[in-house]
């Protein structure tokens, strides 16, 4: 396994959790590149797996423009958090509901029967908002109870949820015992201990603190640090725990060293007999090891060879060093190549793979499918132009039937492609 997990596009803030299917989920932040900031962020995506080691991309749950109460400029969909209760899956985020964005913070609920599809929103929780009050964590303790915590700037809130997990039993109190509290809570239990992480306040490079109580809403021991800088400016992670071991799931900038282009990591978490936490070991490669067998392959897969591809404004069809035909010259002003009638069998969700090499550090690829703007795919280099190990990949919505088209064009360098793959999810 290599960090960072997700290298397609860019994701952020990772809130991990365990369902009942017996996978991992992770809901994460979208930094939608090219960035501008924060602001646009958007267009949240799921994403899951059985061993830790292989991720599905689950597609799209919720976008600015699913929100109705939202910020009429859209953008601003931040750290997201779920939880489940009673065979619904409820999705929080922090939206804007106005233009002054740092003022008008509302924590969002959007639900659905399935863990990473067919989200509805529901609207925001009243009482909870205001100035820079972002990042909602939901924790479901033993007894069934939930709690909402959130925050931002330098205060940390938290209550319990009613049973319909939308709204507050009571208003949100502050968590005393925190030191150098930012952003980023994200509650768990361990042996009777409660946690509760969060990012600091360190200039321009953020760490992750944690504290500990005896109780769900404190007051709270503060403990230390236990992520140091990631060399990212902001800090966001999760804990959970998945076949017996710890995880931290967190983000860097190691991909586009922009601190607005940010990739989510996934690192082991060590305890003291004590129950304090070691400070986490950041790899690159070899980090984490599977914790299962390799997840069979969706069988609805089909693969669209280069050759069956059209190809204009100077993409080229060429062949490859074994003589196969592969797409090149992608990267000029207006080059473009299209595969049509692709089989999205029932319609749906789709995950559509492209096959390609480079040997640029971060070439990139815009994806148009059924004429919808997907943006920008990251290619990152395979050490060279005859190295066609390269995967990208995004699920995506298709229509029924041999019916879909998906356009790219390339950019950042030369990139070569030879096949792409489609495969319809079973919903
Ligand atoms: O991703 C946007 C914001 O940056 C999050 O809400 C914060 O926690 C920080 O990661």
């Amino acid at each position: 396994m290599k960090n960072p997990i997700i290298t397609s596009i860019f994701t952020a803030d990772p809130s991990a959790h365990v369902w009942e299917d017996g996978k991992v989920y992770i809901y994460a932040s979208h930094d939608m590149d090219p960035a501008r900031g924060c602001d646009l962020m958007d267009r949240y995506h799921v994403f899951s797996s059985e061993d830790m080691v292989n991720w599905v991309d689950e597609g799209e749950i919720l976008r600015s423009d699913d929100v109705s109460w939202g910020r009429p400029e859209g953008g601003f969909m931040w750290a997201p958090d779920a939880a489940y209760r009673n065979g619904t899956y409820y999705f929080y985020y922090p939206h804007p509901s106005g233009t002054a964005w740092n003022d008008t913070w509302k924590i969002g609920v959007a639900t659905s029967k399935k863990p990473a599809s067919e989200f509805t929103d529901q609207g925001y929780i009243t009482g909870l908002g205001g100035f820079a009050m972002i990042d909602p964590c939901v924790f479901v303790d033993d007894d069934n109870r939930a709690y909402m915590y959130y925050g931002g700037g330098s205060k940390c809130a938290g209550g319990e949820l009613n049973d319909d997990m939308m709204s507050m039993k009571n208003e949100a109190i502050e968590m005393e015992g925190l030191e150098d509290f930012h952003e980023a809570t994200w509650v768990f239990k361990r042996n009777g201990i409660y946690y509760l992480t969060y990012s600091d306040n360190l200039d321009g490079l953020n760490q992750m603190r944690y504290a500990i109580s005896d109780n769900p809403l404190g007051p709270w021991t503060y403990k230390g640090v236990f992520l140091e800088p990631t060399g990212c400016s902001t800090s966001h992670g999760s804990v959970a725990e998945f076949k017996g071991q710890w995880y931290l799931f967190y983000h860097n900038q190691e991909i586009s060293n922009q601190g607005n282009l940010r990739s989510v990591c996934i690192d082991y978490l060590h305890f003291n007999e004590d129950g304090t936490i070691q400070t986490v070991v950041q790899t690159k490669e070899g980090g984490i090891k599977p914790v299962g067998p390799s997840p069979a392959a969706n069988p609805n897969r089909i693969v669209y060879e280069a050759k069956q591809a059209a190809v204009g404004g100077g993409a080229a069809l060429q062949p490859d060093d074994q003589g196969n035909v592969v797409i090149g010259s992608l990267d000029g002003e207006g080059a473009y190549c299209q595969f049509d009638q692709l089989d999205g069998l029932g319609g749906g969700r789709t995950s559509i793979e492209i096959r390609y090499a480079t040997a640029e550090r971060l070439a990139k690829l815009n994806l148009t499918v059924n004429g919808e703007d997907f943006s920008l795919l990251n290619a990152l280099s395979t050490g060279s132009l005859s190295d066609y190990t390269g995967i990208t990949n995004i699920t995506v919505p298709f229509k029924a039937g041999a019916i879909n088209s998906v356009k790219l064009a390339g950019g950042n360098g030369e990139l070569r492609i030879a096949s792409i793959a489609v495969s319809s999810f079973e919903d």
